[in-house]
């Protein structure tokens, strides 16, 4: 990547598009953000739903506009916003073709539209996952498969653009931070075949009443078979900044390229045959498939170890260069006075214990004692609410002042933000992980749940669900404040530069196997068909159609 780039070689229109990505991205977190403070304070004991009425009818509705705003909205906003930005800065090419691109965005905004509709009038109260026999209103099914098929649109259009860039490099490796770019949306790609299946075949006929019913288990099977590998389209564009970006705000250069690279083809080959591991408790699951994805889900563990030891290896040694010492001492000298590198160093540290409860999740036994409890929702707040969310809003301290042109309106207002997220998310989820293992149930109204009055145990913990939240909300306003100034009333003109990382070990040298496609691509469509073929084949031929549709709210 060019670093800084000069005014020429900025990609106007195509920072344009990206813009306008990451202006739907922020107010879908802003939604996300507010009815999220909602359910933590019912769970503390303070029921405001009464109180937002007509606007959010219950808790449910609530839950899920938290879930499909935040994980599933401003997630793939942000991503196809800043992945695009990623590929044409580091390939130095323009976009293939600028209308694909707004295409693709348009898309996107007309299947969010056609979402919106029904879930905000209390017509889709189903969750993000949207399990049947549950039924929602049959635009929110069309609507987020218009999204979907606007990412594949994403996909072609950075395919696109490779293919320019490979033609003018024949022979050259693929500059990282593309390569990482493309293998996210190739993966993705791949991945969404089951939710497109699930939405055609099965939920957007049934919800039009053209199929007599539905069958649970073969939906939810369609369903985590993108589930799953949609966490690592989450996850993968945090680790671009970890490893591409980062490395320069830290004060040097990425400890091995190479290293990154087999972790990202790990990824594209392990990512998708390993969503079994949401369905531990489904019947009607042979048990030794069950146990083939726990083992596939130990080895897909496995990049994100290389990544730990590769980017704390960076980490390390930027901090030396500034005089850092002692076997741990030098964490204190990184730049912490960055927001964009404190944000994404503090995303790491909470990571790494959000990685530990994935462990226990996936370990086919102990999974028993901590599914569908409040375990799930601590685990995933550190995985897509800190290490990805609070990445991504570092990613913002940097990328909105180089996209308008304006400096951080408060930096210290933009650190006091990053600490109250990690504060706040470390109680929040210590204490939603603590009653999981006391066997709280999550998505639950927790506050008005005739048992509550006998656990005790629980009772001393929620309030810590409640003040965990408070911080976390008060920091988002702090950050929702800060982007708002920046744009609107920043006065000084950005000195940024987009931060790209040199390389301490280069590619030159390492098999160019790394750096080719249809390998990786054939391995990972074996895997898919021996861990999910059988499975899915049987169920296809038995299913009976038949789970009538309820709507429970
Ligand atoms: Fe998960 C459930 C297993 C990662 C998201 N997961 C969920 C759900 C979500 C989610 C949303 O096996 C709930 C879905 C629902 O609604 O039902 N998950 C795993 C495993 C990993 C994992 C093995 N999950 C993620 C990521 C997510 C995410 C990433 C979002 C972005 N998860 C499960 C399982 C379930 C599950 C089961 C089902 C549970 C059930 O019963 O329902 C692994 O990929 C994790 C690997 C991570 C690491 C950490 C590496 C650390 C790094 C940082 C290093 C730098 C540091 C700097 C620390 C190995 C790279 C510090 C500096 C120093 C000096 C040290
Ligand atoms: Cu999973």
């Amino acid at each position: 990547m060019q670093s800084p780039p000069s005014a020429a070689l900025a990609f106007t229109a195509e920072n344009r598009l990206t813009a306008a990505y990451l202006i739907v991205a922020l107010i879908a977190l802003f939604v996300g953000v507010v009815t999220g403070f909602l359910q933590a304070l019912e769970h503390a004991g303070i029921n405001l739903y009464p109180k937002v009425a007509p606007l959010i009818q219950s808790y449910y509705h609530g839950l899920s506009l938290h879930g499909v705003m935040n994980v599933l909205v401003w997630t793939t906003f942000f991503i196809s916003g800043f992945l695009t930005f990623a590929t044409v800065y580091a390939l130095n090419t323009p976009l293939q073709s600028m209308a694909l691109g707004w295409a693709a965005f348009g898309l996107m905004i007309a299947g969010l539209m056609v979402t919106a509709i029904p879930l905000l009038g209390n017509q889709a109260t189903v969750l993000f996952t949207f399990y049947p026999p549950m039924k929602a209103h049959s635009a929110f099914y069309v609507g987020l498969t218009l999204v979907v098929a606007a990412t594949w649109l994403v996909t072609l259009s950075l395919f696109r653009t490779y293919r320019v860039w490979r033609a003018q490099h024949p022979g050259e490796w693929t500059p990282l931070a593309a390569f990482m770019a493309l293998i996210t949306f190739a993966m993705w790609t791949i991945a969404s075949l089951g939710i497109a299946a699930e939405m055609l075949f099965l939920l957007i006929p049934w919800a039009l009443d053209w199929l007599p019913g539905t069958d649970a288990l073969l939906a939810r099977t369609l369903f985590w078979f993108s589930g799953h590998p949609l966490v690592y389209f989450w996850l993968l564009p945090a680790y671009i900044s970890w490893y591409t970006m980062v490395p320069y705000q830290a004060g040097r250069r990425l400890f091995s390229d190479p290293m990154a690279r087999v972790s990202f083809l790990l990824f594209l080959t392990l990512s998708i045959p390993v969503g079994i591991h949401h369905q531990y408790a489904d019947p009607g699951i042979h048990q030794s498939w069950k146990l083939l994805h726990a083992f596939l889900t130990f080895a897909v563990f496995f990049p994100s170890l290389l990544t730990f030891f590769n980017v704390v290896a960076s980490l390390e040694s930027g901090a030396r260069a500034r005089g850092g010492r002692g076997l741990l001492l030098w964490f204190t000298r990184l730049p912490w006075g960055d927001p964009s590198l404190a944000a994404q160093v503090l995303a790491m540290v909470l990571f790494a214990f959000g990685g530990i409860s994935g462990l226990v999740n996936a370990s086919y036994n102990v999974n028993l004692v901590v599914h569908n409890t409040a375990w799930v929702p601590g685990h995933f707040h550190l995985t897509v609410g800190t290490a990805v969310t609070l990445t991504f809003m570092g990613i913002t301290y940097w990328l909105i002042p180089y996209l308008s042109g304006r400096a951080l309106w408060n930096r210290h207002l933009a650190l006091m933000q990053v600490w109250l997220w990690f504060i706040g998310m470390a109680i929040f989820s210590n204490s939603l992980h603590r009653l999981g293992l006391l066997g709280m149930p999550r998505r639950t109204m927790i506050g008005s749940a005739s048992y509550l009055a006998l656990q005790p145990d629980w009772q001393g913990v929620l309030p810590l669900v409640g003040w965990g939240a408070t911080l976390l909300f008060t920091g988002s306003l702090g950050y929702f404040t800060t982007i708002v100034m920046t744009v609107a009333a920043s006065r000084q003109p950005a000195a940024i530069g987009i931060p790209a990382a040199e390389v301490l070990a280069g590619p030159e040298g390492a098999p160019r196997i790394l750096d080719r496609w249809w390998p990786w691509l054939v391995v990972a469509g074996l895997l898919i068909l021996l861990a999910y073929g059988p499975t899915i084949a049987e169920l296809v031929s038995t299913s009976p159609l038949s789970a009538p549709g309820y709507r429970v709210w």
